[in-house]
């Protein structure tokens, strides 16, 4: 064998085991790494089929091998005539029949008793009726029910609505560990799928019907979510972040989603709006503040986005009160929180001036840009785009200790 041949040989064998030095069962999206009581039964139920289905393998392919081998063509035996032929051994097919019929029944089982678990939400309720854990105000009414979100998919963005608690929040939200959620999935233009890999698998969320599912997990830290069902051009870059944070913290976290932040100047948003649109230069020469004066004025900002306690109410984009808070932007496509969950103010900075200056080239198709009324027909300078960023980065709770986030998951 020559050199040329051996390394021919060779190469399919390295560039697989390339590819396989790829795998990660421990990535951020990784449904084998589940963490949350309905990714790990999902995950048990994926095994027994693995298991049945690598037993089955082993059984067919090793009859196969046997085969071949027990009647090759042995040395002095060329040219022979051909070995009886049979087929129609009743035995051997009726076994057949009986052993996959069987086989079916072991996969079978398992799996309507996880259909049947995951769509019963749990009745225990120190973990699931909000009262019974939760200290702070809810809706009236609410106290007896499961903390529930209602999740909608929008081209290429998550809203997260809290009813019983008051909260609104775009791309990332917040759930207690340990205490049971169920989150009402919505499409609000097209199908969109919830996914959440480490914690539960897809359900649907779909335009004019309410699907739901519930999800709960006992480890604390930064979950990475995706939309699972291809809604159109900027599909692959629909992520979201979940937060799962201990009772407490969760709490705090309510309580600081509850008080949206204070504007750049002045005593409130009302009058920093009228100071701002009418009298500029009674304030304050910040970039933070001119910017809040582009959000609001010529930006056009508020026609498309809210922040809440103030004027702005839009709903063709996500609810930027807290995005100053966030990880992440752009539905999670990118990133300014390290592996600690710390933000890198720098990189968030750079982030959001790089989002409202290209967000058309760094998530093609996007509805903040070439829609009517979009980016595409406003007017701003670089400089503009570097105060409306600094402007949203004062847009985050008041206590200014970062929350300490576990590891990134
Ligand atoms: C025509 C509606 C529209 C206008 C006007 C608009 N946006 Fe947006 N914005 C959106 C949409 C839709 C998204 C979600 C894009 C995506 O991720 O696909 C978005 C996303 C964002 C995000 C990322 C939020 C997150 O959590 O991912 C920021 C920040 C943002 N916009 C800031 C601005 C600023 C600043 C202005 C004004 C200069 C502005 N937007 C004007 C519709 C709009
Ligand atoms: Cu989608």
């Amino acid at each position: 064998m020559n050199v040329r041949s051996v390394v021919l040989r060779w190469i399919p064998s390295v560039l697989t085991l390339l590819l396989l030095a790829g795998c990660n069962f421990n990535a951020r999206q990784s449904y084998l790494d589940p963490k949350g009581i309905i990714a790990e039964r999902q995950f048990d139920l994926f095994m027994v089929t693995v298991w049945v289905t690598a037993g089955i393998f082993v059984a067919v392919g090793g009859a196969l091998a046997w085969t071949i081998w027990r009647y090759r063509e042995r040395r002095g035996q060329e040219g022979d005539a051909i070995p009886s032929q049979s087929h129609g051994n009743p035995v051997v097919e009726i076994g057949l029949i009986v052993v996959s019929v069987g086989l079916l029944v072991v996969i079978a089982v398992p799996t309507l008793r996880e259909i049947w678990f995951t769509h019963d939400m749990p009745k225990d309720d120190e973990v699931s009726v909000l009262a019974s854990w939760y200290e702070g105000e809810t809706a009236t009414g609410a106290e007896e029910e499961v903390l529930t979100i209602k999740a909608t998919g929008w081209q290429w963005w998550f809203a997260f609505e809290y009813p019983q608690l008051g909260i609104v929040t775009g791309n990332e939200f917040a759930i207690p560990a340990g205490k049971t959620v169920r989150v009402e999935l919505r499409g609000g233009d097209v199908i969109h799928s919830f996914w959440v890999p480490k914690i539960a698998g897809k359900v649907d969320m779909i335009p004019g019907r309410n699907n739901w599912m519930w999800i709960r997990t006992d480890e604390p830290g930064y979950y990475y979510g995706q939309c699972a069902e291809f809604c159109g051009e900027a599909h692959a870059y629909m992520q979201f972040r979940v937060q799962v944070l201990p009772e407490e913290e969760f709490e705090q976290w309510v309580a600081e989603r509850q008080r949206p932040p204070s504007p750049p100047a002045g005593e409130d948003w009302d009058e920093f709006i009228q100071l701002a649109l009418n009298e500029p230069q009674s304030l304050p020469d910040k970039p933070a503040v001119l910017g809040a004066k582009l959000f609001f004025g010529k930006g056009a900002c508020l026609q498309c986005h809210a922040i809440d306690g103030t004027i702005a109410q839009g709903l063709a984009g996500p609810n930027l009160t807290y995005v100053g808070d966030n990880g992440s932007i752009a539905a999670g496509w990118m990133e300014h929180a390290g592996m600690d969950g710390k933000i890198d103010p720098e990189q968030q900075y750079e982030n959001l001036y790089e989002w409202i200056r290209r967000s058309e080239e760094i998530k093609p198709g996007n509805k903040m840009y070439d829609v009517p009324g979009g980016l595409k027909d406003v007017d701003l300078t670089d400089e503009d785009v570097g105060h409306l960023a600094a402007f949203l980065m004062t847009l985050k709770s008041e206590d200014d200790e970062p929350r300490e986030l576990a590891l990134f998951r």
